[in-house]
């Protein structure tokens, strides 16, 4: 998967009108894959899954954290996900399925909450820049 120079613009673009929201709307997109795919549940078995739960909302924080990273190193994904990579493949073991499902969640709430900015040029580049850091966090897994 290969971002173009357009792509790396519109991700950076629409990351940027996200502003202070980004772990709210982390945690949103959590709970919409926890809702809509209850089989990724399995994966926070020591969580308060339910709606307004402090791990969800501390959750949807690191995960946004980890991917407004990911936006300021479009060029090095590997490297700038190193960590979390490792974390992933070796400790968590998440069927890369489910990436795909939390990537989806994300752009739905993306969608939900920049109408105007998510073109569907947009949402082309922002769902290759998901897939692009679904493919980091799954690549080492052996
Ligand atoms: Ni994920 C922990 C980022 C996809 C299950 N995950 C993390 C952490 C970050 C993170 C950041 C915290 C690391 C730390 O504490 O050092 N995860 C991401 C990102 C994606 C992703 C950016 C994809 C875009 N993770 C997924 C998916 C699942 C998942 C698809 C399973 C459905 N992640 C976990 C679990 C943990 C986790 C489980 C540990 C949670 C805890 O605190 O115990």
């Amino acid at each position: 998967m290969v971002l173009s120079a357009k792509d790396k613009t519109n991700i950076k673009t629409a990351w940027g009108k996200i502003g202070g929201h980004a772990a709210e709307y982390g945690a949103e997109a959590l709970e919409r894959m926890f809702v809509a795919y209850p089989t990724t549940k399995t994966y926070f078995p020591h969580f308060d899954v339910s709606h307004g739960s402090a791990q969800v909302k501390g959750h949807g924080k690191k995960v946004a954290d980890a991917l407004t990273t990911a936006v300021g190193h479009l060029d090095d994904l590997p490297g700038a996900l190193s960590a979390l990579s490792d974390l992933h493949a070796h400790k968590l073991r998440v069927d890369p399925v489910n990436f795909k499902l939390l990537s989806h969640c994300l752009l739905v709430t993306l969608a939900n909450h920049i109408p105007a900015d998510f073109t569907p040029a947009v949402h082309a580049s922002l769902d290759k820049f998901l897939a692009s850091v679904s493919t980091v966090l799954t690549s080492k897994y052996r």
